[in-house]
């Protein structure tokens, strides 16, 4: 037997994509390409490949906390990310679970659609994601899509935008990050960043033949990874940017359907 690990420790509570793209798996992956010992807690099943989703199960709000009660029984995560949450229960289970159990401020990606169009939330979710997890967040991570939906602003404009990302720390995260990969910018993929105080923008090339799968979790993941780390938030947030570009650069197919991230490119 070895000395205890070393390693940090970072929670991921999302869904499953046994296709290993997304979800969970994509952030077990991220979390091992950065150097940081992955907890996992389930919160839905989905059977889906790279190019549909057929069937989805939401996990009992029961089992969701005894994963999250088991964990901090053995050790305290260094950070925390969550991702796909289902309905509204699951939202609010798990944000009492956090402050019961007194984890770390998580990262959150509000998944509201999958790439390949299922739904993840439901309207009471997007709710409940609003009122109760949102404001326990160090990092709120939507895309242009979910931020439209919590915000309820159309953004069309870089103004729109920053509004958005007002509107969502004023919910009560310490921070949001809305991501440019859905914007109408062809050249560059323009992410926003605010903490309540400044705003900083995030630059990179698109990528052609862009419009992979998972790239949402994966960065989400990347975040909290860095945040485990010892990472400042802003330092975490260009790093995740660094190793989603990279990872969706080396990506490749593996059936007819969007291309999957290289998780574990080398860097
Ligand atoms: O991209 C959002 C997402 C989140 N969580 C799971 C997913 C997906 C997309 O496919 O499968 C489990």
């Amino acid at each position: 037997m070895k000395a205890r690990a070393k390693l940090p420790i970072a929670l991921t509570i999302a869904g499953s994509d046994p296709g290993g793209g997304a979800g969970i798996q994509a952030d077990l992956k991220t979390f091992a390409a950065i150097g940081v010992y992955g907890y996992s807690a389930l919160t839905m099943l989905i059977a889906q490949n790279s190019r549909r989703v057929t069937d989805v199960e939401i996990v009992s709000p029961a089992m969701v906390v005894s994963q999250l009660e088991t964990l901090a029984e053995e050790a305290r995560p260094a950070a925390v990310k969550t991702g796909a949450m289902g309905n509204a229960r699951l939202v609010k289970v798990v944000a009492r679970a956090i402050e019961r159990l007194k984890l770390p401020a998580p990262v959150v990606d509000p998944v509201i659609v999958s790439s390949a169009g299922a739904r993840m939330l439901d309207p009471k979710g997007v709710r409940a994601m609003r009122r109760r997890l949102i404001p326990l967040a160090r990092i709120v991570t939507p895309n242009i899509p979910e931020a439209e939906s919590l915000a309820k602003i159309k953004i069309d404009s870089p103004a729109a935008m920053r509004k958005a990302a007002k509107e969502i720390v004023a919910m009560g995260a310490k921070a949001v990050v809305i991501k440019g990969g859905h914007g109408s910018n062809k050249k560059n993929a323009v992410d926003l960043l605010y903490d309540g105080r400044k705003f900083v923008e995030l630059t990179s090339p698109r990528i052609p033949g862009g419009g992979a799968h998972g790239t949402g979790c994966a960065f989400a993941a990347a975040i909290a990874a860095y945040l485990a780390r010892g990472y400042s938030l802003e330092a975490a947030v260009r790093a995740a940017k660094r190793f989603i570009t990279n990872a969706i650069a080396h990506g490749f197919r593996l059936g007819k359907g969007q291309t999957v991230l290289a998780h574990f490119a080398r860097r």
